[in-house]
């Protein structure tokens, strides 16, 4: 029987599972498949934990999500197009929802196809290696329960391991001198810390701005962001600015590159996270930026070395949950062979054509229609439920909108689903009132 390996149950791993399940339920037959998870649940950057540096087992903790973080998109993006947050919930919810309702959304479509049994929690892979004679993947992976390391041979391998956990840590002079706290978005975990605090951000992309923003509304006496490139321009609050990067550390005070400086007394790098596979050998492993079209995969998915080694999930994120559904769900044809890869030099062309146009993108704006161009693309190649790409798109762009009218307030807007055509109830308190992320706090009426 052919088996599939899939690593990693966060959002991806589940998008895999869901895929292959929906096949069985229409009568397909479907190859045994087999997920390895590291932690004890699934959900992946979903499934909060309080930890940091280490777990319990000494594996590097996974997640980089944080207390009271709230979606910082528009869920109507994200929905699943055969699992509705109506369908989750049994009535409408509004639009940015905090982690835990998220993630109780993303286990209940799992959770109805029956799944579970599929995954091997506390099982970090370890190394996967391919046998060019036998054409098998060996894996090994190591179950911390029982503490034992086994093999197993696979014909495919689906990587859905995530790649916004292992920091992206820069050095700035000084820093090893520094008196105060000095800590990456990766450990970020509770914004009450810093409350009277006159805290610097590095960095100008979701983590500067949210943790920022964050910050700010649990009570830091101040927020200074900086930028190397350019800065958010967002409409920010008294108490909150955007400066230059960085030139030096000494003591408690930051040197800017307009010649500023600033008394600080803690520094969060959001600095963004690397591509980390420390369990593939060079010859399987992905190596690309944080891109919109990632280096070395053909339709985004396919590994360009080894056509049975797949990634899901890779690319820099606009589009999130249905973006992975559409690219597990070809996956999953791939690996079916209802889908034929087309021949190398045309998947050359093919990959080209994305890139160059990648190059291209100029704004926001843009890279939403290119992300929806690629997943309605792929959406179009299988039966995952069609929606309306265009529309999302669309929702994207008056979250932008409404970001950049209120970067403390967007949260507040509502949006019609694209999946069953409600519109969303306004939220009952506005974000920056709301110091509760609970699901029961956010679900009441
Ligand atoms: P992950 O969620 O990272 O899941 C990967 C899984 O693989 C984890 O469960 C991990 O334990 C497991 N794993 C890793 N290595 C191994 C191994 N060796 N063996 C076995 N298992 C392994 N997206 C949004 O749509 N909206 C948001 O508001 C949003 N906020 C975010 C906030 C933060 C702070 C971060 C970091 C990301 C945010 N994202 C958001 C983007 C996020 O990347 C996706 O929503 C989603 O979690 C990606 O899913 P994934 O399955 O690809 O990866
Ligand atoms: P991103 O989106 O990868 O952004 C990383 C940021 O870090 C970006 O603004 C970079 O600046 C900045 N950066 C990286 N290296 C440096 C150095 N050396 N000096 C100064 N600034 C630097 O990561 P995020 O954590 O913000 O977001 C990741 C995900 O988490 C995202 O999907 C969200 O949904 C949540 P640049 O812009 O290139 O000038």
């Amino acid at each position: 029987m052919t088996r599939v390996a899939v690593i990693g149950a966060g959002p991806s791993g589940t998008a895999q599972l869901r895929a292959f399940q929906s096949a069985a339920q229409k009568g397909a037959k479907i190859p045994e498949i087999v997920c390895f998870e590291k932690q004890a649940d699934w959900g992946g950057l979903w499934n909060y934990t309080w930890r940091t540096g280490l777990d319990q087992y000494g594996e590097p903790v996974h997640g980089s999500m944080y207390r009271y973080l709230w979606s910082n998109g528009p869920k109507e993006c994200l929905e699943f197009a055969d699992y509705s947050f109506e369908e989750h919930f049994g009535q409408p919810i509004a639009s940015y929802p905090p982690r835990a309702v998220l993630w109780d959304y993303i286990k209940g479509r799992v959770e109805k196809a029956n799944v579970k049994d599929w995954v091997r929690f506390n099982t970090p892979v370890r190394m996967v290696n391919f046998d060019e004679e036998t054409q098998k993947f060996t894996v090994t992976a190591h179950d911390r329960v029982k503490d034992v390391m086994y093999d197993e041979e696979f014909d495919h391998v689906v990587v859905a391991s995530g790649h916004f956990s292992t920091p992206h840590v820069p050095y700035f002079e000084g820093v090893e001198s520094f008196n105060g706290r000095v800590l990456h978005a990766h450990d970020f975990r509770d914004a009450r810390e810093f409350k009277d605090k006159d805290v610097l951000l590095v960095g100008r992309s979701y983590s500067a701005e949210d943790i920022g923003s964050q910050c700010w509304k649990y009570g830091a006496r101040s927020v200074t962001t900086t930028y190397r490139s350019k800065p958010m321009g967002f409409n920010w609050p008294e108490r909150f600015e955007e400066r230059p990067l960085i030139t030096h550390l000494k003591g408690k005070t930051a040197y800017f590159k307009d010649g500023s400086s600033k008394e600080i007394d803690a520094l969060i790098l959001c600095t963004g996270y690397l591509h980390h596979f420390p369990f593939l050998p060079d010859s399987l492993r992905l190596k690309t930026a944080n891109r919109l079209w990632s280096d070395m995969l053909h339709k985004g998915v396919v590994f360009e070395n080894n056509p049975k080694l797949f990634y899901l999930g890779m690319q820099d994120q606009f589009y999130t949950f249905n973006m992975f559904d559409a690219q597990a769900w070809y996956v999953r044809d791939l690996i079916l062979g209802r889908i034929e890869l087309p021949a190398e030099a045309e998947l050359k062309a093919d990959f080209d054509k994305w890139r160059a146009r990648e190059e291209t993108l100029e704004d926001a704006e843009q890279m939403i229609w290119f992300q929806g161009d690629y997943v309605q693309e792929l959406i179009d190649a299988t039966d995952y439920p069609s929606f309306d790409i265009q529309g999302t798109n669309k929702t994207f762009m008056q979250w932008e909108h409404h970001k950049a009218e209120d970067i403390m307030g967007f949260r507040n807007n509502s949006y019609r689903s694209l999946m069953t055509g409600t519109m969303s109830p306004k939220h009952h308190t506005p974000w920056l009132e709301e110091l509760d992320d609970s699901m029961e706090a956010y679900l009441k009426n």
